[in-house]
């Protein structure tokens, strides 16, 4: 059986999303980001980069990195209607999808998640943080352009992990109007959270994001 270390507050959930759509078993190692266990030396000692989350395959290798995970799973275990093959026609816009995704807006992410390691002082945070959103929705502003020629998907009439994985991220970015301009990310999204083996998922992240969201009200949160 697989093994994920994940849990509250992280994208181990888009891997619990990919999991779900294969119908696969797992046993989940909750890891508390909050509370430094990411840090701690037993979780360095399975992945050193200290984040979560990471894989543990039946075979007892070491899988990390959200997208590789993911992509390992739908091949893997021949979820075709997650990743195409190599040799169909959809392939390459589906590596480009998945690039686009973890080239240009994660790293946009994690500087709205964690704004304070991206200045040199504190104070300046807040304004980084603020020019993350920004940079963010310049992604979804491309991804709705292509969504918009060819959609209602990446892939046309196709599902695929890139849409699950721009409708976890864009939920970050869903407030109020924020996605008003780019109906057709929303009707993406709205796509994905419709498939009913991710609903469940779905709820869970919206619990996630509000249990954040109090914790940094209090001045909490991971450092
Ligand atoms: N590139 C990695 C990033 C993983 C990552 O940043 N995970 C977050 C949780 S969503 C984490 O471990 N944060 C703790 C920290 O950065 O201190 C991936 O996609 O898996």
């Amino acid at each position: 059986m697989y093994i994920l270390y994940g849990g509250q507050f992280t994208r181990a959930l888009i891997v619990e999303m990919v999991l779900a759509e294969g119908r696969l078993d797992y046993e989940l190692r909750e890891i508390d980001i909050v509370n430094q266990e990411h840090r701690a030396p037993e979780y360095l000692a399975v992945n050193p980069a200290g984040w979560v989350p990471a894989l543990i395959t039946p075979g007892g290798e070491t899988l990390y990195e959200t997208p590789a995970i993911s992509l390992y799973l739908a091949e893997h275990h021949g979820l075709a209607h997650l990743a195409p093959k190599i040799d169909e026609a959809e392939r390459g816009q589906f590596l480009s999808g998945l690039f686009y995704l973890t080239d240009e807006l994660e790293p946009v992410m994690k500087r709205y998640f964690y704004p304070h390691r991206y200045v040199m002082r504190e104070e300046d945070a807040p304004a980084r943080k603020q020019q993350s959103i920004r940079d963010a929705m310049v992604c979804l502003s491309v991804i709705d352009q292509r969504l918009a020629t060819g959609g209602p998907f990446h892939l046309g009439e196709r599902f695929s992990l890139v849409d699950l994985m721009t409708a976890y991220w864009a939920a970050y970015l869903d407030t109020g109007k924020a996605l008003d301009p780019y109906p057709a990310l929303r009707r993406c999204i709205e796509l994905v959270r419709q498939r009913p083996v991710l609903r469940d998922k779905f709820e869970t992240w919206e619990t996630m994001r509000a249990e954040y969201a109090a914790l940094q009200a209090k001045g909490g949160g991971v450092r």
